[in-house]
């Protein structure tokens, strides 16, 4: 079933007139994007699954992003579709429709060539290297936390009649990255996989994670809910790399991973991703940065609930009813985002970059973290999530 849909994503991308680009090939490509004369093109391919040029002219510059047969930083050893470059065209066209500016402008998609050119985010860095360096993200939450209240609310069955919400989902099924994600987030960090990564000092927490009954059916319960709960068009990758930010502003890109899942992923995967953050800060002695992520992470929370309120009045729907269901799988994705940030094949770059004097602690706070966040607890709080995805533990 999943080999006839991939013998399908080569059907409507053929390789006959496909190339992969290169450095001197992609100024050629991006030249009627560009004005005045070429420059200068780099590789800037940052995140693991594309490869990405920054094409610089004398007056403007663009991004080309260009989707592989293969898996960018595993090689041709893994390969892929480039499937997920219609995946991620079409649902940038649905988000920026939804929440328009905040996904960079999109100037031109070649399905036959599988790229994407669009506005270059001059000044912008990944959230993730921004937290990174104790920049200001004070003007973030809001613009977060609309993109996840808008696109949830409003590609799902809560506000879509059923013929549109039958049609949108026939489009956005569970691709090869959804088994991508199946494998890397909910599968190999709960077993002996060779796709694991992490520190030798951590083996035997990793073994006793691995040999826990009720931490494996708890992962393996949250994996049929990712593959079943077909709620909304999510991102599907929503980490503090798939968030921009400038002084200023915020865009949100890489929507490859988008399909109809369920409705507390992204969120999960966000909250967890600034909890290790904020960890890095802790055991290097950053108190004060620490709170600052305190404050972004409560002011995601806090608005996003307040725009749901208001989206619950214009389309109806029971908001009790959304939260109940939305903030249980919220808080275990958060859990297996941490967990598999540690011992898994994607690493959180602020944990590993940590001194070997800090580190230990630093992972051992993030599993333990997120062992007790995947193993749950009756009811929500907010204050009480982040406090346990952001507790120091001192045994490390
Ligand atoms: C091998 S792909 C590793 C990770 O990169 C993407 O950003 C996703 O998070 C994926 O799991
Ligand atoms: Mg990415």
């Amino acid at each position: 079933m999943i080999l006839a849909a991939m013998d399908d994503y080569e059907a409507m991308i053929p390789y006959e007139e496909y190339e992969e680009l290169s450095l001197d090939s992609v100024a050629e490509f991006a030249r009627p994007y560009i004005t005045g004369d070429f420059l200068q093109a780099y590789d800037v391919s940052d995140g693991n699954i594309n490869r990405v040029f920054r094409v610089i002219g004398d007056r403007s510059s663009v991004i080309v992003k260009q989707a592989l047969p293969y898996l960018r930083v595993a090689g041709r050893a893994w390969p892929l579709t480039r499937h997920r470059i219609i995946t991620e065209n079409s649902a940038y066209a649905i988000h920026n429709s939804l929440v328009p500016g905040v996904m960079p402008t999109i100037l031109n998609f070649d399905q036959k060539m599988s790229t994407i050119v669009m506005e270059d985010l001059e000044g912008f860095l990944p959230w993730r290297e921004a937290l990174l360096l104790n920049q200001d993200g004070s003007h973030v939450p809001k613009v977060v936390a609309q993109y996840c209240s808008e696109i949830l609310i409003r590609t799902s069955n809560l506000v879509l009649d059923e013929s549109n919400h039958r049609e949108i989902k026939e489009k956005f099924y569970y691709t090869e990255l959804c088994l991508v994600t199946e494998e890397l987030f909910f599968t190999a960090p709960y077993m002996e996989n060779k796709s694991n990564r992490f520190d030798l000092a951590l083996q035997s927490l990793v073994e006793a994670l691995q040999s826990d009954e009720v931490l494996r059916a708890a992962a393996s319960e949250m994996r049929t809910i990712f593959k079943t709960k077909d709620q909304a068009l999510i991102h599907g990758d929503l980490h503090s790399g798939s968030v921009m930010v400038s002084k200023d502003q915020v865009r949100i890109i890489d929507l490859e991973f988008a399909f109809y899942g369920p409705f507390g992923f992204d969120l999960g995967v966000l909250f967890a991703n600034l909890a290790l953050s904020r960890i890095a800060h802790k055991v290097l002695g950053n108190s004060e940065y620490a709170l600052a992520i305190d404050s972004y992470a409560r002011e995601i929370w806090v608005t996003f609930i307040a725009n749901l309120e208001v989206l619950s009045l214009r389309y109806s729907f029971d908001l009790c009813e959304f939260l109940n269901n939305m903030e249980h799988d919220m808080h275990r994705f958060a859990g297996m985002e941490m967990i598999r940030r540690i011992i898994g094949l994607a690493h959180a770059k602020e944990i590993d970059l940590l001194p070997d004097s800090v580190r230990l602690t630093a992972q051992v706070n993030a599993l333990q973290n997120g062992e007790a966040l995947l193993v749950g607890s009756a009811g929500f709080d907010f204050e009480l999530f982040w406090k346990t995805a952001t507790r120091e533990v001192n045994n490390a």
